[in-house]
């Protein structure tokens, strides 16, 4: 069964799928509850906590600088797509919009439905996050996180928040809704970093 949909790496790609992984062709949608129904005209993204507070429009995103991306994708539940194709936002031109105090040291990613994730400044400000609005030429479909997701290329996907509309700067660190239920906070793919728990430390 799982060979139809699934295929064990070769050598050859070895260096793309991360230990415990497995290919797959298609794009599962992975999502805890239900795809909340968002209207693009009372779409707002909010800044606040180490921040100046903003709030930003779907066109003030569309307004910035806008590049396509091609990420590989890792799902702690053992699934990797390759070459996934965006278009949207770097994560880096984006932080020159808002205001950020320099004791920042950790995000709360928020989005409509309630789920958060949490990441730190350092495996945000990365050169490869961005914010995406277009999957493979399309709009971003509801159920892969549109209007706005944030993709997090070496992290864990649950990382990739979709439906994001805040983001919420903090002095220390504070746990997202997996990671409260047992997923690593951090969840690095290479090293396998999946759940919290002593044999992650
Ligand atoms: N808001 C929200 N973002 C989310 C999730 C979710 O349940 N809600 N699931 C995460 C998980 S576990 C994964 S693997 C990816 C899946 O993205 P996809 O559904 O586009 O494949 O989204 C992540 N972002
Ligand atoms: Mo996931």
């Amino acid at each position: 069964m799982l060979g139809k949909f699934f295929k064990k790496p070769g050598p050859e790609m070895s260096d793309r799928i991360p230990p415990g992984q497995y290919e797959t062709k298609g794009f599962p949608v992975l999502t805890y509850g239900n795809t909340p129904d968002i209207k693009i005209e009372n779409w707002q993204f909010r800044v606040w906590g180490l921040a100046k507070p903003a709030a930003l429009t779907f066109s003030d995103f569309m307004a910035m600088p806008q590049n396509n991306f091609t990420a590989d994708f890792h799902c702690v539940t053992r699934w990797s797509k390759l070459d996934v194709q965006w278009t949207g936002v770097k994560v880096l031109d984006f932080m020159k919009y808002i205001e950020v105090d320099p004791n920042a040291a950790h995000i709360m990613e928020h989005c409509y439905g309630g789920y958060t994730t949490n990441i730190s400044m350092e495996d945000f400000l990365r050169e490869e996050n961005f914010f995406a609005h277009t999957l493979f030429g399309e709009p971003l479909p509801p159920d892969h996180g549109g209007p706005l997701r944030l993709v997090v290329p070496h992290l864990y996907a649950w990382k990739s928040a979709k439906w994001l509309n805040g983001l919420e700067f903090l002095d220390s660190e504070e746990l997202g809704f997996w990671e409260r239920n047992g997923y690593h906070r951090r969840g690095e793919p290479w090293a396998e970093e999946r759940y919290s728990g002593s044999f992650n430390f």
